[in-house]
């Protein structure tokens, strides 16, 4: 994407576009976490030490023990205090039915709070038009998972493909991807990639990292899903701090070598 984040935000037409796009700017952060852990509180007292350096909170809901509804309300109003966006990756698999009321019903009404949700492609377009129907008047987003981070996953390059032209079809709704690369330069599309970590290792169970360098720089991604880096360390804030400095710097040198390319 040879377009910084700041003109992409003025270009982008899609509202969740946008204000992501903005609150990385103005925040100078391109640095997403995956806040997996299964206690409300831990949640919330991790917002209060990572916000300012986030610009999306991840969630997974569902691994929450004891769920109060409320907790959605004090995540939406954290996200307006420190400037982030929700996104639960829900990652929908259904046929249009069935994800329509899951996105929407429940007991965790995620269309109500979740600014982004994502959803494999793999049912076919109508789960796309499923979530459109809930979303859209909501001024929701919806991520397609074109890639994913796991050992021997069966996705093709077919099927990224694939991902890339269903957004296409429905870009007044599909927002951008989870890939491990920009799959896509078209500049309405965002890539939020997982499976980071400052160490390209992998975990016991075929989690596979890559570090911000690689992610934004060589793969040209645009945010990074940080999850055990940040909530597991002793010091999450000051490494909240030093993947958010590793992702920006990888931003900015990418920019700027292109741009001397293009020179
Ligand atoms: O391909 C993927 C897609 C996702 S959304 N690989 C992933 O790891 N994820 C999610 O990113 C996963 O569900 C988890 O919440 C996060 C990675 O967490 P970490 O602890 O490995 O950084």
């Amino acid at each position: 994407m040879k377009m910084t984040y700041k003109e992409r935000a003025l270009r982008v037409t899609h509202p969740v576009t946008k204000k992501l796009l903005e609150y990385m700017e103005s925040k100078k952060t391109n640095i997403g976490l995956a806040a997996d852990l299964s206690s409300q509180e831990e949640i919330i007292s991790l917002i209060h030490k990572v916000g300012e350096h986030i610009c999306v909170l991840k969630t997974h809901i569902d691994i929450i023990e004891n769920f109060d509804p409320s907790f959605t309300k004090r995540l939406q109003h954290l996200a307006e205090q420190f400037g982030f966006l929700l996104f639960e990756d829900r990652k929908f698999a259904d046929i249009g039915h069935t994800v329509l009321q899951q996105y929407q019903g429940g007991m965790y009404r995620i269309s109500e709070w979740a600014d982004l949700v994502n959803a494999h492609i793999l049912p076919g377009p109508g789960i796309v038009e499923g979530l459109k129907k809930v979303g859209i008047e909501r001024e929701r987003g919806l991520l397609l998972l074109a890639e994913m981070s796991s050992a021997g996953n069966f996705i093709t390059p077919q099927y990224t493909q694939s991902a890339v032209e269903l957004a296409m079809e429905h870009a007044d709704f599909v927002v951008g991807f989870i890939s491990q690369q920009q799959i896509t330069e078209d500049p309405r599309f965002v890539h939020l990639t997982p499976g980071i970590q400052f160490q390209d290792t992998q975990d016991v169970l075929g989690q596979r990292y890559i570090t911000p360098e690689i992610a934004i720089h060589m793969h040209r991604t645009d945010i990074l899903l940080v999850g055990r880096g940040i909530y597991r360390s002793t010091t999450p804030k000051e490494d909240a701090i030093r993947y958010q400095q590793a992702g920006w710097n990888a931003y900015l040198s990418r920019i700027t070598q292109r741009r001397c390319i293009s020179l």
